[in-house]
């Protein structure tokens, strides 16, 4: 079956977009990247939430058929052909499903219990509530910024606990799963709001890192995206 076109409607910096990328581009799999830039508002307009009508990214239009939700199109990749078993297989076999579940755990807790928590948009909440009562701008953003960071911390605590019995050379034995693919990018946030991940959470630290230097990993990184801004840009 020939490969259809893949367009990703992705932002540099969002978690994840960059879930999706590094997906792709462990599996080879050619795609064009249209931006969608967050902070100007872009993925409220019209056009591209009859793409995505939740008004988020990624959107992934595979032919003329746009999905939206990151796990969506994740398993998308890993079921439907002409992608699913291409390598690298991202669920660990079927006969195994206590790895599986073990895989789906940290999803989870990434996906569910800390980055909607965390987002852009409930950020922006956080300050408007604390200006509604009576704080200054300054002090609102930083409300937003230490929302995220306690969030991510939370539930940090959790995965750096769940990582003691699942991580090897990866989050869940030694092959990579899903599980770094949602890691990764949530460990990029961490960073940006001021977590020291290498001090406080050494297992994620370790096995992050060690999928980050994948080089098809690497391509994924939100600094080496066309939209990112060329203060941050790395080759
Ligand atoms: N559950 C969705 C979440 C998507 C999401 O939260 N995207 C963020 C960037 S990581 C976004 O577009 N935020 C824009 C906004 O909140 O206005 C997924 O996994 O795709």
């Amino acid at each position: 079956m020939a490969s259809p076109v893949l367009t990703l409607f992705s932002y540099f910096r969002s978690s994840c977009s960059y879930r999706v990328r590094i997906a792709l581009n462990l599996k080879g799999v050619p795609y064009v990247t249209v931006p969608v830039n967050l902070h100007a508002g872009a993925q409220r307009e019209a056009e591209y939430a009859l793409k995505n009508p939740g008004k988020k990214v990624p959107t992934l239009v595979v032919g003329d058929t746009p999905i939206s939700q990151s796990v969506a199109i994740l398993e998308f990749l890993e079921e439907s052909p002409p992608f699913e078993g291409k390598e690298p297989r991202l669920m660990p076999s079927r006969d195994d499903p206590v790895k599986r579940a073990a895989v789906r755990v940290l999803c989870g807790q990434i996906g569910c219990d800390i980055q909607p928590v965390a987002n852009l948009s409930v950020l922006r909440r956080v300050s408007a509530l604390s200006r509604h009562f009576g704080q200054t701008a300054e002090i609102a953003e930083s409300e937003g910024k230490k929302w995220a960071k306690e969030t991510i911390e939370e539930g940090f605590e959790v995965v750096e606990t769940q990582l003691k019995e699942t991580a090897g050379t990866f989050a869940v034995g030694d092959k990579e799963t899903l599980a770094d693919v949602y890691l990764l990018p949530q460990v990029y946030n961490a960073k940006r709001f001021g977590i020291d991940v290498a001090q406080s959470f050494p297992r994620i630290a370790k096995v992050s890192d060690t999928f980050s230097k994948i080089p098809a990993v690497l391509a994924a990184h939100p600094h080496r995206q066309p939209d990112c801004p060329p203060e941050l840009r790395e080759q």
